[in-house]
């Protein structure tokens, strides 16, 4: 499949960063998807696969990216606009690359167990940390019996952000998601498992990835996609399909965190405390505003809690760059070491 340029959303920030020879020579290209030790690029000329270049591997390339090519050669990628990033799974402090230059993130969830305030702030605050566009889209609208309750409580996570509610499988998809589909627009989908990112790609799309039922009792599923995939919106636009994510770790989040609890923050500048908690301290404005019954006690204990995984990540971030540091700085001693050596002998 081929597009222009503009259609796949090259702007001037991306050519702004090419020099004179990389204009004559060089071939813009976005990445479609991400293979072990390959990617797949759409360009003008339709589809490519592409070798990355020593020292960069494809763990730090994400679909969504703009690189310059020549060949089947990737030269090297543009600087993102936006990256979404997650922390990866285990102890270390390893961020995971989501998608690159979104415009939208569809924060995916159903009209069923899978709904959770909390589970949707973190997504939020993904969004907003990384200059996204976050709109809250709420599935299986044909399935639940009261989906005006369904909607207020979704719109009662964060009053500034869109919420769509729609059957992914049903016709009109297409229309109501239509003022983030524009051509050159790009969307991601997230959620868990089973929420129906795919079906709603597939209807976007008119492809037919793999979906899978859920148990609907209790919205349990299996995972079913297992890529990330840049895919052409069948009015214009692209479409990232990812995974399901069981939890999202935030990382690097402060921003977005901020962003989505600045009534809480403001609030709390007004304690008398600088460094209050929260907890015990005399003349703390949170805890007066939920004794008044101004806000939402459990609110304040989740925007708490993210708040202490962003130090702990913060934290163990600034660790293990130290770490990396001290591990070079004893790598070159050693090299310039045996180099001096190696002049004496
Ligand atoms: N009735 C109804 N079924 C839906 C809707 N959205 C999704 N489904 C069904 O829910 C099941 C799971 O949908 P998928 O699209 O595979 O979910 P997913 O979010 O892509 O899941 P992963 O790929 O595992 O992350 C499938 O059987 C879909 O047909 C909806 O709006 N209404
Ligand atoms: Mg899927």
């Amino acid at each position: 499949m081929t597009a222009t340029l503009t259609a796949l959303g090259w702007t001037a920030d991306f050519l702004r960063q090419l020099d004179a020879d990389e204009i004559a020579t060089a071939t813009p290209c976005r990445i479609s998807a991400v293979h072990r030790s390959r990617v797949d690029a759409l360009g003008a000329e339709g589809t490519v696969s592409l070798i990355p270049p020593p020292g960069l591997s494809t763990g730090d390339i994400a679909v969504g990216d703009w690189a310059l090519s020549d060949g089947p050669r990737l030269l090297r990628l543009l600087d993102r606009r936006t990256c979404l990033v997650r922390r990866a799974a285990g102890t270390a402090e390893k961020q995971q690359l989501i998608a690159a230059n979104v415009d939208t993130l569809f924060v995916v969830t159903s009209c069923n167990a899978d709904f959770n305030p909390a589970r949707l702030e973190r997504y939020l605050a993904l969004a907003m940390g990384a200059g996204v566009v976050p709109v809250i889209v709420l599935t299986k609208t044909d399935l639940c019996d009261d989906p005006d309750d369904w909607r207020a409580q979704a719109e009662a996570v964060d009053r500034r952000v869109a919420v769509v509610m729609l059957n992914a499988r049903a016709d009109n998809v297409a229309e109501t998601l239509a003022d983030w589909c524009r051509p050159g627009q790009t969307v991601a989908l997230v959620g868990s498992s089973g929420v129906g990112k795919t079906t709603l790609a597939n209807t976007l799309v008119g492809a037919a990835f793999d979906t899978a039922p859920i148990r609907e009792d209790d919205a349990k599923g299996r995972h079913t996609t297992t890529g990330r995939h840049l895919l052409p919106i069948a009015g214009g636009g692209w479409l990232i399909d990812t995974p399901g994510m069981r939890e999202l770790r935030l990382t690097d989040a402060e921003q977005g965190i901020a962003a989505i609890f600045d009534d809480l923050d403001a609030l709390a500048q007004t304690c008398r405390f600088g460094d209050c908690s929260h907890q015990v301290e005399p003349g703390c404005a949170i805890r007066a505003a939920v004794a008044a019954g101004e806000i939402d006690p459990d609110r304040v204990l989740r925007w708490e809690k993210l708040r202490r995984e962003e130090q702990i990540s913060a934290e163990t971030r600034a660790e293990s760059h130290s770490r990396d540091r001290a591990f070079g700085k004893k790598v070159r001693a050693v090299l310039r070491d045996k180099a001096k050596r190696r002049d004496e002998g």
